[in-house]
């Protein structure tokens, strides 16, 4: 038997130790042929609809650098098929897939992500795949953040046994670019934003939300909490309670209800984070067993790169999953959520680069009087490839005054139509601006009804959303 100096039998046992915990060793062993360290993380995030799903999947290499890589999991359903995919080429013989690198992606450094993804299929029943391996390796490294799947449900609901948008469309989630139902079939939701609570909660009240229910017979409140300009940060409980409070009231009328944390100026959403984090674990803990609440995480960011945002989302969306894993969270995007437009961007940046999370939608915003064909050509661009939410837009200049811009509006609306986007109109306020849906006073009235207390914002607007929905059911 050699004997090994007992120096250097510490220096080997630790080396295999670190090898034995994870096949993720960061060195190689410290001889001229050792193996190359391997090992591997995998997030796997899908959107399902009924008989279709998006996947999107992660590889993160845990080992030494490599040069070309195959992705092997086998899927836990016979049905599920892949149809088409992107950044990898694909083959399945019967339930096992791999996932072959292409051109561009194929090296990946210690440490180093890459994302792919793909369209696929499913009968009867569409849970995740669970298990891995790049180049034969089984992954066993964990990254952070992974959403837990969000498989639509098995059978089909019963018939809806009410009448008010939530009765009827249940549980939303998001299917491919759509907001689709609890049938899996997309839907488009009309409503209205409230003005910043700290100045207008005179015009939330029983009298007004009814109206807004039964008379305007929208889909939709969004509550406008502003974290600055004498919002959230100076109150923040008596703010997350008069948030939820309009939730109950949304919910009672069968409205779905959208939670908005209206950040503005700063237009780093960074600057909020930690009031954020707070603010969400509190009202998402609050409503986590409701199924009309739509948390929207960032009003309007400005003058930050979108990996900025990405990163904001990306920490903010965990904290809301954790209580609430099946809400629908909307992510605002660069230059007052206008995809990038308004600072010189588009949508690119967001469809190479998108949040890491599943059931997830982007805003967009405009003013119909100041935004016109070029917004409307890269909503619809970007609504082919994201699924999109107008969570605020205006018939007037982005002042939130001056005219109508009738033919604008309606020009966005029809395209709103059809392509199925939801909405929400600022404001459902009597602010003494053009945007303001009531004329200046009506909140201290008690009428809130027809069409006499209406600005001409708000008479497009309710003539609008007044439409029949035909909510889909089967
Ligand atoms: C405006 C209000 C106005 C208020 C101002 C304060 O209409 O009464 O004085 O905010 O910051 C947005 C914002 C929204 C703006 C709106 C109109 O999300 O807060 O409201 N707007 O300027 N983005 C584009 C336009």
């Amino acid at each position: 038997m050699t004997t090994v100096p007992p120096r250097l039998r510490r220096h080997l046992v630790a080396a295999a130790a670190v090898v034995a915990v994870a096949a993720a060793a960061t060195a190689a062993l410290p001889t001229a042929n050792a193996m190359a360290a391997t090992g591997c993380a995998v997030t796997y995030t899908t959107n399902s609809w009924s008989g279709g799903f998006t996947a999107n999947i992660t590889i993160t290499n845990l080992g030494d650098p490599i040069n070309g890589w195959t992705l092997g999991w086998t899927f836990p359903n016979s049905s599920q098929r892949v149809q088409q995919g992107w950044s990898a080429s694909y083959s399945q013989s019967g339930s096992v897939v791999t996932a072959q690198n292409v051109g561009y992606n194929g090296s990946l450094a210690t440490n180093a992500s890459t994302s792919i993804g793909f369209n696929g299929s499913w009968a009867g029943s569409n849970p995740n795949p669970t298990s891995f391996t790049l180049n034969g390796t089984v992954c066993t490294g964990s990254v952070t953040p992974t959403d837990p799947p969000t498989d639509p449900p098995t059978t089909t609901p019963p018939p809806p046994t009410g009448t008010t948008p939530v009765a009827i469309n249940g549980q939303l989630r998001v299917c491919g670019v759509n907001l689709c139902n609890a049938y899996g079939r997309p839907i488009q939701l009309r409503g209205m934003s409230t003005h910043g609570l700290q100045w207008f909660s005179q015009c939330y009240n029983d009298a007004s939300l009814d109206a807004l229910a039964t008379d305007w017979l929208a889909d939709l409140l969004r509550i406008s909490m502003y974290v600055q300009e004498d919002g959230y940060e100076t109150d923040p409980a008596g703010f997350t309670n008069r948030v939820n409070t309009l939730v109950e009231e949304a919910t009672e009328r069968g409205l779905y209800a959208m939670i908005d944390f209206h950040t503005l100026t700063p237009g780093d959403p960074m600057y909020n984070l930690d009031r954020a984090k707070t603010f969400f674990a509190a009202v998402s803990a609050r409503h986590a067993n409701k199924n009309n609440v739509i948390y929207e995480i960032t009003n309007e960011p400005n003058g930050v790169s979108w990996s900025t945002i990405k990163n904001y989302a990306e920490q903010v969306i965990p904290v809301i999953r954790a209580n609430d894993p099946d809400a629908i969270v909307v992510v605002g995007t660069r230059a007052w959520s206008s995809l990038g437009v308004s600072e010189g961007g588009n949508s690119t940046e967001v469809i190479n680069n998108p949040v890491n999370a599943s059931n997830i939608m982007y805003a967009f915003h405009f003013y119909a009087a100041s935004h016109k064909d070029n917004y409307r050509a890269e909503l619809e661009r970007a609504a082919a490839r994201l699924p999109m939410f107008v969570t605020e837009f205006g018939t007037v200049t982005y002042t939130g005054g001056g005219a109508v811009d009738v033919a604008s509006s309606n020009a966005w609306l029809d395209l709103l139509d059809r392509l199925k986007i939801s909405y929400a109109n600022w404001t459902f306020s009597d602010a003494n601006e053009g945007s303001a849906a009531f004329r200046p006073n009506t909140c201290y009235g008690g009428t809130y009804t027809g069409t006499g207390v209406l600005t001409e914002s708000g008479n497009l607007m309710r003539s609008r959303i007044r439409t029949p929905d035909n909510f889909p059911t089967s």
